[in-house]
C-alpha cells in the first residue's frame, strides 16, 4: 500500500510540477553542521541544485521506500521526521510559492 501511494504521490507531483520546471540555486539554504556534516535542505539527490529530481526522490523517502538519499536534506522543515509535510512544503518552495526552507 505504502508503494502504490508513494508511486500516485511522486506521479502527481510530477505532472504537476512538470508545467513550472523551477531550479533554484541552493545556495540559499546551505547549513554547515560541522565538518564531514554538511548538507543543503532540500538538496535530497545531492546533486548541488535544488529541483524536481529532489521532489521525487523526497516523495519516495516520505512513502518509505529504500532510495539513496540525504535525509537530512529531506528534512525540509527540520522537525526530525521526513513524511509528506516536507514533500508539501518542498513542491511549494519548487513553484515559487513563498516558502521558507529550514
Ligand atoms: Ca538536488
Ligand atoms: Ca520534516
Amino acid at each position: 500500500m505504502k508503494k502504490i501511494f508513494g508511486l500516485i504521490l511522486t506521479v502527481c507531483l510530477v505532472a504537476m510540477l512538470v508545467v513550472t520546471p523551477i531550479g533554484v540555486s541552493a545556495a540559499d539554504v546551505d547549513i554547515d553542521m560541522g565538518e564531514g556534516n554538511e548538507y543543503v535542505l532540500g538538496d535530497v539527490y545531492e546533486d548541488g541544485k535544488i529541483n524536481l529530481n529532489d521532489l521525487v526522490v523526497l516523495a519516495q523517502l516520505a512513502a518509505g521506500w529504500n532510495v539513496d538519499a540525504d535525509a537530512d536534506a529531506a528534512d525540509v522543515n527540520v522537525d526530525y521526521d521526513v513524511n509528506l509535510t516536507d514533500v508539501q512544503i518542498l513542491a511549494k518552495y519548487l513553484a515559487g510559492w513563498d516558502v521558507t526552507l529550514g
